[in-house]
């Protein structure tokens, strides 16, 4: 028997200021009912309970829950989660695209947003964080982490962010197609991270920061936003 919405009862586990929050909206974008199942970092981590769901201990995870039989799907990683959603939920193509090829492009960003493009941001911004060491150690730590910056990260961040850039460019103002698709969605929160920790300026980046202007003014998003504001958090 084919599974309908209403068999399912969907829950996300959600770590509050995390990557999690664009999972809620693509949910909410796509109308889907679900639940949000909360969980506050404890010295900037996700609790130890978040293991017991999955044992990553990583957010999100989305699970989802026959009415019917009892039987649970526990799905870990955004990428994968998406093309989840995306497969079984987005029957009328909403943020899928009737294009074979356009379909492939966003398919291509569920994995490059995880594989190539957050893990030179993550570097940087962890090298960021261990120059906010006290002083005297900040003097030798801030030599080292500008060294590896400068190996790496740095150049990286800037090939990855061009790239997104001319992205945009090519293809009227959002990632795939010239609209609204989960690429935008699963792409919003590395870029925003990239603007908000100061490795992207608008200067440099002008249309991704145009692009996020855009896509975050959708009414999906504020509802989004207005569930984790109400369960206390920014994002
Ligand atoms: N590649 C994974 C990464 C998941 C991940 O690292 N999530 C962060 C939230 S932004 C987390 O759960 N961090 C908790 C921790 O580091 O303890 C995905 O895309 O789902």
């Amino acid at each position: 028997m084919k599974q309908t919405m209403s068999n399912l009862l969907v829950r996300v586990h959600w770590l509050n200021k995390s990557r999690a929050f664009r999972l809620l909206w693509l949910l909410d974008h796509l109308k889907v009912e679900y639940e949000i199942i909360p969980y506050m970092r404890v010295n900037n981590r996700a609790p130890e309970s978040l293991k017991k769901i999955h044992p990553l201990g990583r957010s999100p995870i989305l699970e989802i829950e026959d009415k019917v039989t009892g039987k649970k799907k526990i799905l870990a990683e955004s990428g994968y989660i998406f093309q989840y959603v995306l497969e079984h939920f987005d029957t009328d193509n909403i943020l899928k695209n009737e294009d074979i090829d356009m379909n492939e492009k966003i398919q291509f960003y569920l994995f490059y947003t995880e594989g190539s493009l957050q893990s030179p941001l993550m570097m940087e911004y962890i090298l960021s964080l261990a120059k906010e060491s006290p002083f005297p150690i900040s003097y030798l730590v801030t030599i080292v982490a500008n060294k590896i910056s400068e190996a790496y990260s740095k150049g990286e961040v800037k090939n990855q962010l061009d790239f997104v850039e001319a992205e945009i460019a090519n293809n009227r103002g959002y990632l795939v197609d010239g609209k609204l698709s989960g690429a935008d969605i699963i792409m919003s929160f590395p870029c925003q991270m990239a603007f908000l920790r100061k490795f992207a300026k608008e200067e440099d980046y002008p249309l991704m920061k145009k692009w996020l202007e855009t896509i975050t003014a959708t009414p999906s998003y504020k509802s989004s936003i207005e569930k984790v504001h109400a369960l206390g958090s920014s994002m």
